[in-house]
């Protein structure tokens, strides 16, 4: 066991930045003493009295871990976030105070891979409107115009990842032809790549969005790119909202310079900008591309399993740094 400083239970301490699923809480209960920083009303007081006795922290996307948390928390040896993305954490000062931070790719990969389908079958088919239309009675007045088809259609992928690739299959079996743009063209991947992004969107139906968030990708769907999308086409995001000129996004959904988008994450979390809500041409999500039951548990586990090898003096499971 690697101990610093112990509480009095003898159970290493661990601080909880916000709540993650139920059962990881439920269990880190049983086998940590656990401070819920969420929950202090004085969380500067809070700080000061877990400072000598906290040994990592735990988090979730809606939870920052800046420099001053791992300042104020100087016994921190571990930092686990139930993510994927990392972008909420300060790697550079981590890595400073030597710090490990871990954190839950794979398990989630299948269940963002498959609303980032849903989200283009939303938007292409516009379920959402079809289904306000049926519930507010329009149905007996008028039909609801068709649109285009999605078999047949042209998916730009955008950050090829592990969850980029699990959505490229799903595209390609719904007959999608399946381009892609990232940083280097993948080996042995057969679909198109594109080292130019605006190049891409110009050629495809949807763009969609499944890279990381962080300064390699701030902003980098901008006002051009959108443009180069176009009127027909589509932009979906499960990624990050840092990637996306916010309010360029909103001026071309509004100005019809772009055609629709489908939305899972956002600029600033959880505020998005109004004008999206009055628009019949976006499917905004709150940020669940990872929410289902099976995969927020399995998540939960890999923080705990990453936390118990840490704590056991054995290589983490998943680490990020
Ligand atoms: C979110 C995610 O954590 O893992 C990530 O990086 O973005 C998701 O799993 C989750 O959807 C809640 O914000």
């Amino acid at each position: 066991m690697r101990k610093l400083t112990q509480p009095e239970t003898g159970r290493p301490a661990v601080v909880l930045v916000v709540p993650i699923f139920p059962t990881a809480m439920d269990v880190l209960e049983t086998e940590f003493t656990v401070h819920r920083l969420w929950e202090e009303t004085d969380r500067d007081a809070a700080l000061v009295r877990w400072a000598d006795e906290a040994q990592a922290l735990v988090t979730f996307a809606n939870g920052p871990v800046d420099a001053a948390l791992m300042a104020a928390l100087p016994n921190v040896k571990i930092i686990a976030t139930m993510t994927v993305g990392v972008d909420h954490i300060d790697l550079e000062a981590a890595r400073k105070r030597g710090i490990q931070v871990t954190h839950t790719p794979d398990v989630l990969t299948e269940a963002v891979a498959d609303l980032a389908m849903a989200l283009v079958l939303s938007v292409a088919r516009q379920i959402v409107v079809a289904d306000r239309f049926v519930r507010t009675g329009e149905w007996s007045r008028r039909v609801l115009p068709p649109v285009r088809s999605v078999s047949g259609s042209h998916v730009g992928v955008v950050g090829l990842g592990r969850i980029g690739l699990a959505f490229a299959r799903r595209a390609a079996a719904f007959d999608m032809r399946v381009s892609y743009y990232g940083p280097r063209r993948k080996p042995d991947v057969g679909y198109r790549y594109y080292d130019n992004l605006r190049a891409l969107a110009r050629d495809v139906d949807y763009l969609v969005i499944t890279a990381p968030g962080g300064p390699q990708t701030d902003r980098m769907i901008d006002g051009a790119v959108l443009a180069d999308l176009g009127p027909n086409g589509a932009l979906i995001n499960v990624g990050r909202g840092s990637i996306v000129d916010e309010p360029a996004l909103v001026a071309a959904l509004v100005n019809g310079t772009l055609g629709a988008a489908g939305l899972d994450v956002y600029a600033n979390e959880p505020h998005i900008p109004e004008e999206l809500c009055a628009l019949e041409n976006v499917v905004l999500l709150p940020h669940i591309a990872s929410a289902t039951l099976e995969t927020r548990a399995a998540m939960g586990e890999l923080v705990v399993n990453n936390l118990r090898a840490w704590f056991a003096g054995r290589p983490v499971l998943t680490p990020v740094i």
